[in-house]
């Protein structure tokens, strides 16, 4: 077959698992050719961490996408993740256009925030000018925070409800992937975090085409580990890219994630360090491969 290949477009982190530091070796590790367009590097991601240096790679982004347009290159997938202004949005969204065909899969993780805030360095608006990144996608990956981001983004004159962690009091969660995908017209959302059953922790896609609703979750694991939202999409990403159905990639991503966050759990890792998901990568494929013996692919 093939080999499939995907262009991440992330910043390197260069201490702090996550972004470009996760997206390399899991889509690398599930057999996938892996090209990289840089954001920015910085010392540590911005994630509880203070006095982090920040450079910024925006004059690069398009001088290299269209290099590679000139080489005539093709992308089986464009995954985007951490953009640091409005103005990569826009250029990335130039990129997108630039490199993809009818079969490139546009998979957008809108990092932006978690529990609730927005991450540090992120103004207001920001989430408004993610909406028009996330328009161009056929799947997005927010976490619930984000969700709710950018559906509050989309409702102009509206204040702003309080972003909490307690979605079911605000907003109920099960419909935030139906109602990001109407209001975006995006066909597919994987709404990350979630936790429909007491003790639970997973993801809830909704794809708009077959009306169709996946949950899948494992025993959650208490405690907010920097970088798994990367390692979640990662390998959703690298799941997909290898033929698997939305609910097929949804487990591979959840069994995955949730045996790296149990491994820094279980050794006590700094949260911001990023998950132990180095010791399940030999496993990735294997797991991709049983689910694709089970049926469940496109
Ligand atoms: O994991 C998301 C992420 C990626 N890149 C940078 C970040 C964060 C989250 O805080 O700060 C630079």
């Amino acid at each position: 077959m093939r080999q499939r290949r995907v262009l991440a477009i992330h910043d390197i982190s260069g201490f702090g698992r996550c972004s470009l530091t996760v997206a390399l070796p899991v889509l690398s590790a599930a057999g996938i050719e892996c090209s990289v367009l840089p954001t920015a590097v910085l010392s540590t991601h911005t994630g509880g961490f203070e006095h982090f240096t920040f450079r910024d790679l925006t004059e690069d982004l398009m001088p290299m996408a269209l290099h590679w347009a000139s080489l005539g290159l093709r992308f089986d997938a464009i995954y985007t993740g951490y953009l640091g202004s409005f103005e990569q949005i826009k250029l990335v969204r130039e990129v997108i256009a630039l490199l993809r065909t009818d079969d490139t899969l546009v998979v957008v993780d809108p990092v932006m925030g978690d529990a609730g805030q927005l991450y540090a360095g992120f103004s207001q608006d920001f989430p408004a000018q993610m909406r028009t990144l996330c328009a161009d996608a056929d799947l997005i990956v927010p976490n619930i925070t984000e969700a709710e981001l950018l559906l509050t983004a989309g409702s102009e004159g509206r204040t702003p409800p309080e972003i909490s962690t307690d979605f079911d009091t605000v907003v109920p969660c099960q419909s935030l992937p139906r109602a990001l995908a109407a209001q975006l017209g995006v066909p597919a959302v994987v709404l990350t975090g979630v936790s429909l059953a007491p003790g639970d922790l997973g993801a809830l896609s909704w794809e708009a085409g077959e009306q169709t609703e996946s949950y899948f979750a494992a025993s959650e694991v208490s405690g907010m580990y920097h970088g798994s939202g990367d390692v979640f999409s990662s390998a959703l990403v690298a799941a997909l890219v290898e033929g698997l159905a939305l609910v097929a990639a949804l487990r591979v991503a959840v069994h995955f994630t949730v045996a790296a966050i149990r491994r820094s759990h279980a050794a006590g890792t700094d949260t911001r360090y990023g998950v132990n998901f180095e010791a399940g990568l030999s496993d990735l494929r294997k797991l991709i491969e049983r689910e694709q013996k089970t049926g469940d692919s496109y």
